[in-house]
């Protein structure tokens, strides 16, 4: 689709007439924002078209990838990008006085998501697109998004993050495709004609209407769907009018209880609860989005059971998994078909993601809960495990003893991590350790039982958004030396390994990288008003706040430097700026008293004039993927340093990969491969491996308060939480000194803290030496090909969903 630069400025003068009824002297950068929405949303539409009417048209196999959380990030620039109007719109835009970056900066960020898992997700709808593959995503439209995070008194505050006050320019409304979803009531058990049938009495009716996004391509001619559905009440059922007004004010209570369904998304990635409101999100979630693939499926084939031959459904971990009992029920109840026959339907269909082995984040669901809220669903859930559990007595009498282990139901409650390996015939991990430990340890009875379910597929990330939107100058210069075949083919960036060493070349690359930090200064000057040193380093942690990520390691090393430079003024060391940036649950104390301690030590050294002149600590306030974008084009370092075995793959680790920042980190999660694709000389690795940490927690032969008496550098850094010289409040970081001595350092900070120490002064050697740095450096970005959630998908593809890419054909 081509548009000349005088047709932009044409169509945008008539579509800000038509709809705001001003002339473009007149225009706000909102308007000039939604203006260009318009027009894109135009030309995406006809494209949107010809996908799905393609897709009805050659019957070839889809996918639906069910998330509780999508994180997508700004759209205008995806989509100006992906149609090739960036340039178009930039120069006309200008010409009309205006600017991108301002009009760009007008559009909200949708936060429907908590952190990696949602934005992997993101990721995942961008590659399918881009692949030409038939996938839509199924999602929840939450009102609020995760909430906006203000720092006051260096505390974290949350507020609620109303994202659609301003009409979001992407979403089309769909009330034609509105499905009911029920909820409570009782089952009624009738035998008709020698079949048992399930009647469901006085329930509660929901209405789910569909809110659909387009998911463009990058220059090609496909456009898949995200749906969100938002939770509506109905009016049909009440009689407003009647003298009593009594079904009126029935009306407002049932009207408030619908519309909480997608009220907001949960803000807690760290610890699962139990909470009613939560189970009927997913239970929405599912059931609606289900009902619209059925429905669409009888007009396009004329039986059910060639459902896992035509769809595939991926459920992003469990928060999903009722997808299985919810298909159960419509084959058994609506369509009609044996136990047996629906159980193979869905078991064929259904895939599953693990995305986590901590204990305190698996989904378990108390029966009453699910008996009360979902009668028939939990009928269907006794009978699976029922079925599952005689299946093991009878086949596989050596597990015996795990029966009560594996059970779906046990204890009062359901196991959906349980319900989703039975139910699926896919289960796959998200990064290599990952899948091993999945296999060999926290899930080793099942892969017992079936071998042939597990999988892996390490995570990627879109290289369109995390380097030619996020780093124009590095992605040209990229182009200028190995042509642009990267673009499409990621894993030509291998070439680049050629330039590592070329003088010239790296010498380009520190100016890319210089002049990115230079504006991250800028940026955080204007958003904080500190000012720091572009020319020192810049180590980045970025990501959710959990005891796991181990911010408080990384805050130990700068306590610790803190100590040296007082004890040494003149100690001769590279100056760094250590950022952050980073969200905690509201109701996660120590992830909050972290923050405290974060903007504590910051403001500690900036009132330092010694200190500061080596060391500043900045936290970046209300972390997102718009600032995501900001501050890792311009990183040096980036840590990724969780307790081995405890991050499933990371993400944030491939992106800092992809634009040259070089990695410390632990032996966890995807940072295993990194290290295998780059070499040990282009990474800093430290501290205890996976299966260090698997034998301390079958022995428990750690004791912190060992490592505590053992080492004067951590007793002065540990000291200096109670001791007064960091707060006056003596008790503000007592619960932090205690999880750590106390409560034996759940996540082995004081046992890693020496080697990471030594792992950060050898990487400070290393940007010593500035050619072997940008050596390093150029490695990175060159091995970060296989990063690419193209490739993930990909796999996916091929290995799970057995999808093949679709030629759109126009039909304008
Ligand atoms: C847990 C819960 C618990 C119940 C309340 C809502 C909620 C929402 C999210 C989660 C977290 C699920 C696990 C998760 O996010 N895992 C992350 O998945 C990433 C993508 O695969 C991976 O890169 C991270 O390492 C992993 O921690």
């Amino acid at each position: 689709m081509s548009l000349s630069v005088q047709e932009f400025r044409q169509q945008f003068s008539d579509k800000l007439m038509t709809t705001f009824g001003k002339k473009v002297e007149k225009a706000t950068p909102f308007e000039a924002f939604q203006t260009v929405g318009l027009i894109l949303r135009e030309l995406l539409n006809r494209k949107w078209q010809d996908t799905k009417g393609t897709y009805r048209s050659n019957s070839q196999k889809q996918v639906y990838y069910f998330s509780m959380e999508f994180l997508l990030g700004r759209l205008m620039i995806t989509n100006l990008l992906n149609s090739g109007l960036l340039e178009t719109c930039k120069q006309g835009l200008e010409e009309l006085g205006f600017n991108l970056e301002e009009v760009l900066g007008q559009e909200q960020d949708p936060g429907l998501g908590n952190g990696d898992l949602g934005r992997l997700a993101a990721c995942f709808l961008d590659s399918l697109a881009s692949l030409e593959l038939p996938g839509h995503g199924c999602g929840i439209r939450y009102k609020y998004g995760l909430f906006q995070q203000k720092i006051v008194d260096g505390n974290q505050v949350e507020l609620p993050d109303y994202w659609l006050k301003n009409e979001y320019v992407w979403e089309t409304k769909r009330l034609d495709q509105t499905v009911e979803v029920h909820f409570g009531g009782e089952i009624e058990t009738v035998e008709e004609s020698g079949r048992l049938t399930f009647k469901h009495h006085h329930y509660e009716k929901v209405l789910a209407v569909p809110y659909d996004i387009p998911v463009s391509g990058y220059q090609n001619h496909t456009v898949n769907t995200l749906r969100l559905w938002s939770a509506e009440s109905t009016t049909n059922d009440f009689h407003f009018y009647s003298i009593d007004r009594k079904d009126y004010y029935h009306y407002l209570d049932y009207k408030r209880s619908v519309e909480q369904i997608s009220e907001f998304l949960y803000p807690d990635d760290s610890s699962y609860e139990g909470r009613l409101l939560r189970l009927k999100q997913q239970y929405f979630l599912v059931s609606a989005g289900l009902q619209c693939i059925l429905r669409e499926f009888k007009n396009s084939y004329p039986s059910v059971d060639l459902l896992p031959e035509k769809i595939a459904i991926q459920i992003n971990d469990t928060h999903p998994s009722l997808v299985i009992p919810e298909l159960m029920r419509l084959l058994l109840d609506q369509e009609q078909l044996s136990w047996e026959k629906a159980w193979e339907l869905t078991t064929r269909t259904v895939a599953y993601t693990n995305h986590t082995t901590m204990s305190e984040a698996l989904e378990t669901w108390p029966v009453d809960m699910v008996k009360t809220l979902l009668p028939r669903i939990y009928m269907i859930i006794h009978e699976i495990n029922e079925r599952f559990c005689r299946h093991l007595w009878l086949a596989h009498p050596t597990l015996r003893d795990e029966i009560k282990h594996m059970a779906i139901i046990s204890y009062g409650q359901i196991h959906m991590a349980h319900l989703a390996i039975v139910g699926s015939y896919s289960v796959n991990g998200v990064a290599k350790l990952h899948t091993d430990i999945l296999k060999n340890s926290v899930m080793k009875p099942f892969y017992t039982v079936f071998p042939e379910k597990f999988n892996n597929k390490t995570n990627g990330i879109t290289h369109r958004r995390w380097l030619l939107m996020a780093n124009p100058p590095l992605a040209s210069l990229i182009t200028e030396a190995i042509g642009e075949t990267w673009v499409r083919e990621p894993k030509q960036l291998i070439t680049l390994l050629k330039y590592a060493g070329d003088a010239a070349f790296q010498e380009k690359i520190a100016g890319v990288k210089q002049a990115n930090k230079t504006a991250l200064a800028k940026y955080i000057q204007e958003r904080t008003g500190i000012r720091v040193d572009d020319r020192s380093i810049f180590d980045v942690h970025i990501k959710r706040l959990h005891g796991y990520k181990r911010q408080l390691l990384n805050v130990f090393h700068i306590l610790h430097l803190y100590e040296m430079i007082r004890d040494n003024p003149n100690m001769d060391m590279v100056p760094r700026t250590f950022i952050f940036g980073a969200k905690a649950a509201p109701g996660y104390h120590f992830a909050k008293k972290v923050i405290k301690l974060i903007t504590t030590t910051a403001a500690k050294i900036a009132a330092d004039p010694i200190v500061r002149e080596k060391i500043r600590v900045v936290f970046l306030e209300n972390y997102n993927v718009s600032l995501a974008e900001q501050i890792i084009p311009a990183t040096d370092v980036s840590e990724q340093i969780s307790t081995a075995s405890k991050e499933a793959s990371g993400t944030g680790n491939m992106k800092f990969m992809l634009n040259g920042a070089i990695t410390i980190g632990t032996l966890d999660g995807a940072n295993v491969e990194i290290r295998e694709m780059v070499g040990p000389d282009n990474i800093f690795t430290f501290g205890l491996t996976a299966e260090d940490v698997l034998a301390y927690q079958l022995s428990r032969m750690y004791r912190s308060r060992d490592v505590y008496n053992g080492d004067q550098r951590i007793r002065r850094v540990m000291d200096q939480l109670v001791n007064g010289s960091l707060s006056n409040d003596d008790v503000e970081f007592k619960d932090i000194y205690y999880t750590l001595l106390s409560n034996n350092d759940e996540y082995f900070v004081l046992k890693d803290f020496d080697s990471y120490v030594e792992a950060q002064d050898l990487l400070e050697q290393a940007y010593r030496q500035p050619t072997e740095w940008l050596k390093k450096s150029i490695t990175n970005i060159a091995h970060s090909g296989k990063f690419s959630s193209d490739r993930t998908i990909s796999e996916y593809a091929s290995e799970i969903w057995d999808i093949h890419p679709v030629t759109i054909s126009s039909t304008t």
